[in-house]
């Protein structure tokens, strides 16, 4: 199982060079709208010390990452929920992402034409969440009319929660912002509404360029000083003292799509580091894994990551019993080492 992150944003405000530094790939960067038209895939390991850590004491033939996919999606420009500018196909692209990393411009060029007009996060926002809504509006006015005509009793229920959802819509607010309860999230579920993803702003600053910070969730960031350092070699990197330091940036999706990281051993042969939803029980941890472990899951062990490291081998923790048997019920915790059993 893996996540996808669309990066989107209006054009020109560093978007595909974001993707290149994440993905360290080479795609069309270029000082005009459009350059991307595709939707360009990338798949990103997902840094952990504590796998290394892992990996240390257990001396594993092979460490796997985790990993989290970017898709760079052309940008997004007022009217595209009307198709202006392939306005629809790229809202197509969002539709499949499970979240949205934002890039808003808070760098000053002349020679890179600003389709905003001016440095402003809140009004970029806007118009971005904008598009959005029109899309989700237009997705809630059909879906509600053909519910209608259908006049069926079961549906009622559906229907009314897509009326409240789109008086909060018409109002201007991201469905993310509605009130819901998890039974209403779980019956509106298949509209996909994009503007129910949970969004990460990067404000992409050339560090001298005034702006206000919006109350949002946001990195500052600056992408340009990375592309930059993505030129240098190992040794320049190493000399000037730099580091690309993504970290942040992919915790930080980890974070708003709620995910956490467990680990598996596999008798010392693989150490790797997996994702998992907050709130996962052992039983569907084992089905990421593998899907046996998920139908013949009888019990796990687990231990959490530090507690090994700090007893120095799966021996020695289990000496000081420091593993754990649990059930199929277990709720799986950030960082947990786990063992099924079947
Ligand atoms: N000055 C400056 N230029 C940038 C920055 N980030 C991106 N650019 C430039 O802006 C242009 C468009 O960038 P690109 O990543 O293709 O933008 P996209 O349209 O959002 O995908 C390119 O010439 C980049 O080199 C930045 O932080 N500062
Ligand atoms: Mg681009």
């Amino acid at each position: 199982m893996s996540f996808s992150v669309g990066i989107t944003g209006l054009p020109n405000v560093g978007k595909s060079t974001l993707f290149k530094i994440l993905t360290k790939k080479k795609v069309d960067i270029a000082p005009h709208p459009f350059t991307t038209i595709n939707p360009n895939l990338g798949i990103v390991q997902v840094p952990d010390h504590r796998l290394d850590s892992i990996a240390k004491i257990v001396e594993p033939q092979k460490i796997t990452p985790t990993i989290i996919e970017f898709v760079d999606i052309a940008g997004l420009i007022k009217g595209a929920h009307k198709g202006e500018g392939l306005g629809n196909q790229f809202l197509a692209h969002i539709r499949n992402c499970d979240a949205i990393l934002e890039v808003i411009r808070v760098f000053d060029d002349s020679d890179i034409e600003n389709v905003l007009g001016e440095i402003s996060p809140e009004k970029e926002i806007q118009v971005i969440n904008t598009e959005l809504l029109m899309k989700d509006l237009e997705t809630l006015e059909t879906s509600i009319s053909k519910l209608e005509k259908k006049k069926d009793k079961a549906i009622l229920k559906k229907l009314n929660i897509l009326k409240k959802i789109r008086e909060g819509v018409s109002q201007g607010k991201l469905v993310s912002e509605i009130e819901l309860k998890n039974e209403e999230k779980l019956e509106i579920k298949e509209y996909q509404f994009l503007t129910e993803k949970p969004i990460l702003y990067i404000l992409n600053t050339d560090s001298k360029t005034d702006f206000k910070e919006p109350e949002r969730k946001h990195l500052v960031m600056n992408i340009k000083e990375k592309e930059d350092i993505l030129e240098l070699s190992k040794e320049e990197r190493k000399e000037l003292k730099l580091k690309l330091n993504l970290k942040e940036l992919i915790t930080g999706c980890y974070d708003i799509l709620n995910l956490i990281t467990f680990f598996t051993i596999t008798g010392g042969k693989e150490v790797r580091a997996w994702t998992a939803t907050k709130g996962s029980r052992a039983k569907e941890a084992g089905g990421i894994v593998h899907s046996d472990f998920e139908k013949k899951f009888i019990k796990a062990e687990v231990i959490n990551w530090q507690n090994l490291i700090d007893s120095g081998s799966l021996v020695k923790a289990r000496e000081k019993g420091l593993i754990r048997i649990v059930g199929k019920d277990y709720v799986l915790q950030d960082g947990d080492v786990i063992e099924f059993k079947i």
